[in-house]
């Protein structure tokens, strides 16, 4: 059997050692321009050009034909997508599978909505790639990664969601409650797959200890971690490094959010990808 996996470019993820991966582009549109998210893109210098410019600007998901692409030569696909209650790359990525299934008869394509973004596509990913080291059949990494899937989680401390707000991907109320210097929201993504706000936080530390208590809420004890960050080297290493405290063998990777994740995270933007106790 012929294994790839796939996620659009909300995971984070380029490349994963030991698999055949791809990655499928969301695009950023801006007054100045389209930005592609792979990665030759400068996500930095497109996250402060957007910041520093009042134009509109917005993103977009794959098309079927993007995702098609990326399945060829594969005949077993795991692909997963960004969630679907906020954006289209799942629906295009269904319609994909189904092409690619009828197009060529045999091979076979599991779509899983993360109903997250960012890091918890990152965690799903490895797992799968775990699965297929260890010989199991594509039966059985999907009855896993299902299960699986239940006991990852999101949680995420927003310095500001004026792109969220602006593209209909969060209330503008909720919005405004970042909108203030120094306060910081801080929630989980919803079983729905929808922005769930916790916690409004007036600086760092407090974020960062909210964050860890909604960890603790969720059933972390001691999992993987993975931090994406937005221009916040230092908050996701003082995240990664209040984990540890707690829990000295846990295994916390920090990486930068890519360009997707990047747009809508916005300066300072942390993204905490978490497996709970049962995982
Ligand atoms: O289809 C498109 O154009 C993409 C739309 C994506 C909208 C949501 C992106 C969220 C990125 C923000 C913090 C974490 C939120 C988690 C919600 C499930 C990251």
């Amino acid at each position: 059997m012929n294994y790839k996996i796939v996620t659009d470019s909300s995971s984070n993820l380029f490349s994963l050692e030991g698999a055949d991966f791809a990655s499928v582009p969301l695009k950023i549109n801006t007054a100045a321009g389209e930005y592609v998210d792979d990665p030759s893109l400068d996500v930095e210098a497109m996250v402060l050009q957007i910041k520093a410019t009042k134009g509109r600007s917005g993103t977009a998901c794959p098309s079927i034909g993007e995702w098609l692409d990326a399945f060829r030569g594969a005949d077993r696909v795991f692909a997963i997508t960004i969630t679907g209650a906020l954006s289209g790359s799942y629906a295009a990525c269904v319609q994909a599978a189904r092409e690619y299934e009828q197009e060529h008869p045999g091979v076979r394509v599991q779509v899983i909505d993360s109903l997250s973004a960012g890091p918890e596509l990152a965690l799903l990913a490895e797992r799968i790639r775990d699965q297929i080291q260890a010989g199991q059949t594509f039966e059985q990494i999907v009855a896993d990664v299902e299960r699986y899937q239940r006991h990852t989680h999101l949680s995420f401390c927003l310095e500001s969601l004026t792109n969220l707000a602006r593209n209909g991907r969060c209330s503008p109320a909720v919005a405004a409650v970042a909108g203030v210097l120094g306060i910081r929201l801080v929630g989980m993504a919803s079983a729905e797959g929808t922005l769930e706000p916790r916690h409004k936080s007036r600086g760092e530390r407090k974020a960062r200890e909210a964050v860890y208590q909604d960890m603790l809420a969720h059933g972390y004890d001691g999992g993987k971690v993975r931090i994406a960050h937005c221009m916040n080297i230092e908050g996701a290493q003082g995240m990664a490094h209040l984990i540890r405290t707690h829990y000295p063998q846990a295994q916390v990777v920090v990486e930068k959010c890519g360009g997707l994740c990047g747009y809508y995270a916005e300066k300072g933007g942390l993204m905490i990808g978490f497996e709970d106790r049962e995982a």
